[in-house]
């Protein structure tokens, strides 16, 4: 493509040239879809005599699931009996057993455990329990990453009837939420074999039996286990009324169960496209902020247009701070707050099964914030969510994938964008908003539309070259924006170009790295007589401020914007012919740009 041959007309794409209604913007993104038509026919409703029933939270907790154990006796296996007596020590502690209702735990039974796995399959691990010492030690070793002693196929069938019962319970109203805290655990285990510690698919197993047995239309299972649920998702790949959503550490197919499947590429397939959501972390390292975004942008809508009749969350706490084997940062509260957003969905019909989880201690603290806020208190103040910028990366790309299968996530201004933006070279997106500079609630307007705009346009697209604008009030919207958006802004803006006109020059915010680059690629234009030259230090937290060609003092916007709209082009070209040489010498390059335009006054005419 040669820039420096376009015409500046071509390049215009309005995709929105009035200030959009933002209270409109948050009833759509939020909005509850409510009971659809099926879940009020299918007999769900008698389930829950709803208004101001008094919330009660079930426990499964069975001493016997802390029989199976590693069989070399002083070796260390992270899959412990402690790590079950651990949680239940720190709930006794903190004074919620006695507030929770105990659901006693009972074998699965082989019908029911065969609704996901094979028959033989079942048999394979119904043998173990009558094995020596070698057959067992064998037999364990055929599978991936699996120990077994005698008690192992009995634990296995307790902990799976235990979240069936807890599931029963919460259908049938006896509780309206709760916890399963069993071993051993479950997502890895597939149809035809055990792997990954786990022998049932406890949840799974769960699932199909609410949905064969006890007239349960539609479950999400949400899955933040740090591990890939590969054994769930297997099982209801092509399931249209269960919806999986795992949030895992993926490092490019790199870390265990060690497959591509639990890519973001990986959907679903038939009827049940978008059924299957993976969130998958580029690498270790992700803290709180990731998740919620992860579960503000993804999770929730998806949960809240899918409207399950009941949540179970393969909830293993292996994400958790502390955890030797997952390595990310996940503190208690962020457990707590994931509990408690989840709470809002099916009438608050939700489930949490243990699955991973390692350090005891964290997994116990962790448990506790999560029962606590079951039990109905409120999670703990969280900082401002900070996500990272592969976590905004991975975010993004689900959300591409899976917007065309959730309406809740595609609304229709990216649509525009779809259209609009992606499907060529170049875009403008020209945001006019007018109103008075010391109007600070239009301020605070305009800063929530940039973010927005950015979030839910830009970010959906293939631009890796955008430029920024502004004009008038619209500059100090844009420093908001870097500055709150640093690691993704640092990425994909070419150029942030200012003509601020009157209004004072903004800063963008604190740290070197974003100071340095904000003055390496800004270029702010202060007319001569503005306050701007007067100050005696000139920081670079107000960028690389330089006067107008043929500077005429300071003027209305329109007519500075049109005296520098030459120099403008000119920086835009420069720095596009730049970048897109040194791309077309590689091949995967793409040469789509977007200019993002903000200001106040009269359309910009070029
Ligand atoms: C349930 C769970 C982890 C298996 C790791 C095997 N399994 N290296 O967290
Ligand atoms: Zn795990």
């Amino acid at each position: 493509m040669s820039v420096e041959n376009m015409d500046i007309e071509e390049l215009y794409v309005v995709v929105d040239s009035n200030k959009p209604n933002l209270n409109d913007k948050t009833s759509k993104t939020l909005k509850r879809p409510g009971l659809d038509s099926q879940t009020v026919t299918n007999g769900i409703e008698k389930y829950h005599p709803q208004a101001f029933k008094e919330s009660r939270t079930g426990f499964v907790y069975d001493i016997r699931m802390r029989y199976h154990g590693n069989l070399h006796e002083g070796e260390y296996h992270p899959e412990d009996p402690s790590r079950i007596s651990g949680i239940a020590k720190i709930l006794e502690t903190y004074n919620c057993t006695e507030r929770l209702v105990r659901i006693p735990a009972r074998e699965a039974t082989k019908e029911e455990v065969c609704l996901v796995h094979s028959v033989k399959h079942w048999n394979e691990v119904d043998k173990t329990a009558g094995m020596k010492f070698d057959q067992l030690v064998e037999t364990g070793d055929q599978y991936n990453s699996v120990y077994l002693n005698n008690d192992s196929a009995f634990c296995a069938r307790l902990a799976c009837g235990g979240v069936i019962e807890l599931c029963k319970a919460v259908m049938q109203g006896t509780v309206t939420n709760g916890f399963a805290n069993v071993r051993p655990p479950g997502h890895h285990a597939e149809p035809e074999e055990a792997m990954g510690f786990c022998l049932f698919n406890n949840v799974a197993v769960t699932a199909k039996c609410l949905r064969e047995y006890h007239n349960v239309n539609k479950i999400l299972i949400l899955d933040w286990d740090i591990h890939h649920g590969n054994g769930t998702q297997k099982a209801f790949y092509s399931d249209p009324n269960i919806v999986y959503c795992s949030i895992h550490r993926y490092e490019n197919g790199e870390f265990y169960p060690g497959s591509e499947q639990a890519n973001y590429t990986f959907f679903g397939s038939g009827e049940a496209k978008g059924k299957t959501i993976n969130i998958p972390w580029p690498r270790a390292g992700m803290y709180d902020s990731d998740y919620i975004y992860a579960f503000d942008k993804v999770v929730m809508p998806i949960a809240d247009e899918f409207s399950p009749d009941i949540v179970i969350v393969s909830a293993g706490f292996d994400a958790a701070e502390g955890d030797p084997i997952g390595e990310n940062h996940v503190s208690p509260i962020a457990f707590g707050h994931m509990t408690h957003r989840l709470k809002s969905i099916a009438n608050g019909r939700l489930v949490l099964a243990l699955e991973g989880g390692y350090n005891i201690d964290s997994i116990s603290r962790s448990a506790l914030a999560c029962v606590k806020v079951l039990l109905g208190e409120a999670p703990e103040r969280l900082p401002p969510i900070k996500p990272s910028k592969d976590c905004m990366e991975t975010v993004h790309n689900v959300l591409r994938v899976q917007s065309r299968y959730w309406k809740s996530l595609a609304p229709e201004h990216v649509e525009i964008a779809e259209d609009t933006i992606t499907k060529q070279d170049c875009a403008i997106i020209d945001i006019d908003f007018s109103s008075n500079p010391g109007d600070n609630q239009s301020r605070h307007d305009l800063n929530e539309l940039l973010l927005y705009v950015w979030d839910n346009m830009i970010l959906h697209t293939a631009a890796r070259h955008v430029f920024l604008l502004g004009a008038g009030i619209g500059c100090s919207s844009f420093t908001n924006l870097i500055t709150e958006r640093e690691p993704m802004i640092l990425d994909r803006v070419g150029g942030v170009i200012m003509v601020p006109s009157e209004i004072e020059v903004p800063k963008v915010g604190r740290g070197t790295n974003l100071i340095d680059w904000y003055y390496e690629h800004s270029c702010i234009f202060v007319p001569e007589d503005h306050p701007y030259w007067e100050k005696k230090q000139k920081s670079k937290v107000f960028g690389r401020c330089k006067l107008p060609v043929g500077n005429m003092g300071v003027a209305p916007v329109p007519e500075i914007l049109d005296q520098c709209h030459q120099e403008i082009f000119r920086y835009v070209y420069t720095i596009l012919a730049e970048k897109l040489s040194y791309e077309n010498s590689k091949p995967t390059s793409s040469s789509t740009f977007v200019i993002l335009q903000a200001k106040h006054g009269n359309p910009f005419v070029a």
